[in-house]
């Protein structure tokens, strides 16, 4: 019993450990030199588009529905405070899929071989990483592509 449940807490205590892990380096974008001036650090922006640009791209969300209702018609590409982008910047993004309804999928294509997307049928809140080159990027729910579309310009 007892080796048993030794081995029961080390286990726990890796998992934490491992959790601790992640999250530290999901903070780590900030420069070294960010502990020299926290003063001057934006409190307002915990994860501003600049200083998560460098790992894993900045966010995107490609949502379905509403919050309130996910089989509404409704598609948007919106930034991580969940407003519309209608232009961004050439470079690497990090798309989180906010599809939450079998009714629906999220579709971005375009230039550079672009082609992501959500199942129709199921839900999908994964996140995958595209780079977008200069040009016109669509959005579309594939069984609705007349009312749910939609389009992003991208510069280089
Ligand atoms: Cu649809």
């Amino acid at each position: 019993m007892t080796p048993r449940s030794a081995s029961i807490t080390a286990l726990l205590a890796a998992a934490a450990l491992a959790l601790a892990g992640c999250s530290a380096s999901g903070e780590s974008a900030t420069p070294p030199s960010g502990d020299a001036a926290p003063s001057s650090a934006p409190a307002t922006e915990p994860s501003s588009p600049a200083s998560s640009g460098d790992e894993a791209g900045m966010a995107l969300i490609g949502m379905v529905g509403t919050a309130d209702d996910p089989d509404a018609y409704e598609i948007a590409l919106t930034d991580a405070d969940g407003q519309p982008v209608e232009m961004l910047a050439a470079g690497d993004y990090t798309l989180t899929f906010a599809d939450r309804t079998a009714a629906h999928n999220f579709r971005l294509t375009g230039p550079g071989g672009v082609d992501v997307a959500t199942d129709v049928a199921g839900t999908d809140e994964t996140s995958v990483q595209v780079t977008l080159v200069a040009g016109t990027y669509t959005f579309v729910c594939d069984p609705h592509p007349a009312t749910m579309v939609g389009e992003v310009e991208v510069t280089g």
